[in-house]
């Protein structure tokens, strides 16, 4: 988008001074974001996140933004009640347009903005392990602080974003009907996820059976969707809340050892570079239940590597479905990204196969422990 027209969107909200600068932001693989730098009289100059919500994914922006006011007021309070005094940097703060809502609509576009954490960074790929540890305390912390929060007054944003039963029919629906002829070109990647179905589905049977409750979980734990303290190393806060919603604590956790126990990146083209890092996998594990002991029971800790299995395998489906279906769901950054992800993602769930039984060892030492 060209910069006269951020401009333009920015200054129908309501920040003070004038507007300076833009840049786009492009970590996120569904909405636009930028960040826009706003100058005061006295000099000052105030960073936001100005985003454009992808209506493709999110068709109900206006559930959606009711569901991020809810959660992020109730985190607010929780912490402020926790004796945190200072929340700026805790918790997303949004601010409303010159209409007085938080969400703005123009020509059919929706858009909101944030503040921008200061002195904090979203890591993509860490630099030192330490900070698996830290990014699992913020989402365990997350989880924590939302343990209570009543459920029923959530919309659903994605409706079915986890359920891997209906995931795997839908992919198999474009298997069928091959729609820009790709699918005889990774015969050999639908094979694979055939052969893993049956197991796929188990999280879905696991609430139906009463084994795994359902809680207000975030559903996209990506690495980057926790803020870290740049002098401290310390997790902050916990942004992207578009997928807040009924799930269960082994999404949110497996979605966060897909991602950031990773050896590589989630789209490296070198699969070789890919495996899941057991140091970072316990690391990132001692984080999570250090906040959330006390909430979780024991099935749930149990099940934590199986959150991880199927979430891996869970983003295999969705990448190669999105190749098959001429990539119309995720943003590609380069040809055959899709793909690319694909392979990245299979490899990893081979990996955390092989590692199975380890990580299994390792959660079940935890529940001793706890008991
Ligand atoms: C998308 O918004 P972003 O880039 O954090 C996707 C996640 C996937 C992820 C894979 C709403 O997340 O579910 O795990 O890409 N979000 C949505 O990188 O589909
Ligand atoms: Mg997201």
């Amino acid at each position: 988008m060209r910069k006269e027209d951020i401009k333009s969107v920015a200054e129908k909200f309501d920040l003070p001074g004038r507007f300076e600068a833009c840049e786009e932001i492009t970590a996120g693989n569904i909405n636009t974001t930028y960040k826009v730098v706003f100058k005061e009289e006295s000099g000052k100059e105030n960073s936001y996140v100005l985003q454009r919500i992808n209506t493709v994914a999110f068709k109900d922006p206006v559930g959606l933004m009711n569901n991020v006011r809810l959660v992020t007021s109730y985190i607010e309070q929780e912490l402020l009640s926790q004796g945190v005094k200072d929340t700026k940097r805790r918790v997303l703060h949004f601010i409303p347009s010159m209409y007085g809502d938080i969400l703005y609509e123009e020509n059919g576009n929706y858009w909101r903005v944030a503040h921008f954490i200061d002195n904090a960074i979203a890591y993509d790929l860490i630099t030192d392990p330490r900070q698996l540890y830290e990014a699992g305390r913020g989402f365990g912390e997350f989880q924590r602080l939302l343990s209570e929060f009543p459920a029923e007054k959530l919309t659903e944003t994605i409706p079915n974003f986890h359920n891997t039963k209906k995931r795997f029919e839908a992919f198999e629906e474009s298997v069928k009907e091959d729609p820009v002829g790709r699918v005889g070109s990774v015969r050999e990647e639908i094979e694979f996820l055939m052969e893993r179905k049956e197991k796929m589905g188990r999280i879905v049977e696991l609430i139906e059976d009463g084994t795994i409750p359902l809680r207000v979980t975030h559903n996209d734990t990506k690495l980057n969707n926790v803020m870290l303290d740049k002098d401290t190393g310390k997790a902050v806060c916990v942004i992207d809340l578009d997928t807040v919603m009924p799930g269960t604590v082994l999404y949110d956790y497996g979605d966060a050892i897909r991602y950031g126990a990773n050896t590589a990146a989630e789209d490296e083209e070198d699969v070789s570079l890919v495996g899941l890092d057991m140091n970072l996998f316990r690391l990132f594990t001692d984080g999570f239940v250090s906040e959330t002991a006390s909430v979780l029971t024991d099935p749930e800790i149990q099940y934590l590597p199986f959150g991880a299995y199927v979430m891996t395998a869970e983003l295999v489906l969705r990448f190669l479905k999105d190749y098959i279906d001429g990539d119309v769901y995720f943003r590609v950054k380069r040809p055959g990204h899709n793909l690319i992800r694909t392979r990245a993602q299979k490899k990893l769930l081979e990996s955390i196969e092989t590692h199975y039984d380890e990580m299994c060892g390792y959660v079940q030492n935890l529940i001793a422990k706890k008991d």
